[in-house]
């Protein structure tokens, strides 16, 4: 599928709880109602409806879907953020909200039935005192505001209608925990196949790119902050801070992923999420940091010298980074494909022959051996979006490319990643304003350090051991 078929019998959705572990429940609830909410754009209602109205046209049984309830996490800086295919469908990003849609075909004594419902907690006065005002389903208006014609009250409404509609139709849909990653019904994280039921290839449309590329674009202005600020002596973590203001000064509600800032050795980690190296001159830097916009992420990375200038083994290794990853965007046209089993002419296989037979090891070996992940993913609402390896590139999606080359004995490692938008004739590259040309990359380096007021400088010197001011 496609959609997983989901027998339900009633009375399976939920145990019933004992009076005491309910007290219990209640007790947690007061205790993690902290919960703050994420600000974003939206687009238009009827793009939401006409999400559910395709993907209601394509399946014969209800789908059911639970948002996030804002106790995913403890934690006292946790920043609610609505499920992913949750909020594909519907826009809405408050907590415990659900989702029924039929299917488009009526079918018998289901007929008189709302075709979408979304169902919104009741109105809690009490909590609102400490998170502030939510949508609730008698709110006047609420309908035109959320763009259903049926917006019923979570509590009494959602269970009840599940069990009546599972007597009436033999499937219902819905997303199963996947069971080798973190689990958790329905919070799961991972690939959902269903919904390419809805969005094969994961294909965006034009008002998802609009936030995507201004995604992109404050990630871009962060990574030419980081190209002006960088030079030996400051932390990994005061870079990725100078990045992280970049984008949310621009409006950006989060980050696309944890930033990863990491030198000398750490350029070699490919996650590397400690950021509390001090740069030193001569260390070779990779930034792989982006912004989210309105829910959709960019993925970024420039590798940079430390002390603004490549020493000859990372310019080379640079070189050939940069070459795999024009050799593999040359090749990407509709139709193209990252890897399949047994053909060889994927976007992977590109940039990994071009590796494997560009420059060599300290034992002479070639450097194929050290290009250790894959070549790109899809992006979209979630950093690593569902998308198919083997599949073709379509118009419309929007991948990264990001070869690299992590040799851990010289502690060196190079990844630059860009994300590009497929289309009819060809791609093209929404970061093309971030330079990859190390000589353009070493001048904007070096123009920005003449720059650098001469305060500042002896500043940097006197502060060998304390962290230095950042501008
Ligand atoms: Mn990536």
């Amino acid at each position: 599928m496609s959609g997983r078929a989901w027998s339900v019998r009633s009375g399976c959705l939920a145990k019933p709880a004992t009076r005491g572990l309910l007290g219990l429940f209640l007790l947690a609830c007061l205790a993690s109602s902290t919960t703050a909410q994420e600000r974003r754009e939206r687009e238009p209602n009827s793009v939401y409806a006409e999400r559910r109205a395709k993907l209601a046209a394509q399946v014969d049984g209800p789908i059911i879907l639970w948002g996030f309830t804002g106790r995913e996490e403890g934690s006292q800086t946790y920043i609610f953020e609505q499920e992913e295919n949750f909020y594909y469908l519907t826009g809405h990003n408050e907590e415990g909200a659900g989702l029924i849609l039929l299917p488009a075909a009526p079918r018998g004594d289901a007929a008189n039935i709302e075709r979408e419902i979304l169902f919104l907690p009741a109105r809690n006065p009490q909590k609102e005192k400490w998170n502030g005002v939510r949508m609730s389903p008698a709110d006047p208006g609420i309908e035109a505001r959320t763009g259903f014609v049926a917006v019923k009250p979570f509590e009494s409404g959602l269970r009840s209608l599940v069990e009546s509609l599972a007597k009436t139709f033999p499937n219902l849909y819905t997303i199963l925990p996947y069971e080798k990653e973190l689990g958790g019904y329905p919070h799961e994280k991972s690939v959902v196949d269903w919904l390419q039921l809805a969005a094969p290839q994961a294909k965006l449309k034009d008002g998802e790119i609009a936030f995507l590329k201004q995604a992109v674009d404050l990630s871009l202005d962060a990574h030419l902050e980081a190209m002006k600020m960088m030079r030996p002596g400051l932390y990994e973590y005061q870079v990725a801070a100078k990045m992280v203001e970049v984008h949310a000064m621009g409006g950006s509600e989060a980050e696309g992923y944890a930033p990863i800032v990491g030198a000398g050795p750490n350029s070699t980690a490919l996650h590397y999420d400690r950021l509390s190296r001090k740069i030193e001159d001569g260390d070779i830097v990779v930034l792989d940091v982006a912004a989210q916009y309105s829910g959709y992420s960019a993925d970024i990375t420039r590798t940079l010298p430390a002390n603004g200038k490549f020493t000859k083994r990372q310019r080379e290794i640079y070189d050939i980074v940069l070459g795999a990853q024009n050799a593999a965007l040359a090749a990407i046209k509709p139709g193209a494909h990252f890897f399949c089993k047994g053909k060889k002419d994927g976007l992977m296989n590109i940039a990994y022959d071009f590796i494997n037979s560009h420059g060599k090891d300290r034992d002479g070996k070639p450097l194929g051996q050290y290009f250790i992940h894959g070549l790109g993913h899809d992006i979209g609402l979630n950093v690593h979006d569902p998308g198919e390896y083997c599949g073709p590139l379509r118009p419309g999606m929007v991948v990264t490319i990001e070869p690299g080359i992590y040799i851990p004995e010289e502690q060196l490692g190079v990844r630059i990643e860009d994300d590009v938008l497929i289309t009819e004739s060809g791609y093209k590259l929404l970061s093309a304003r971030l330079p990859r040309d190390p000589d353009e990359i070493e001048k904007i380096m070096a123009a920005a350090a003449k720059e650098r007021p001469r305060q500042e400088k002896s500043t940097d010197r006197g502060s060998s051991n304390s962290p230095i001011r950042c501008e």
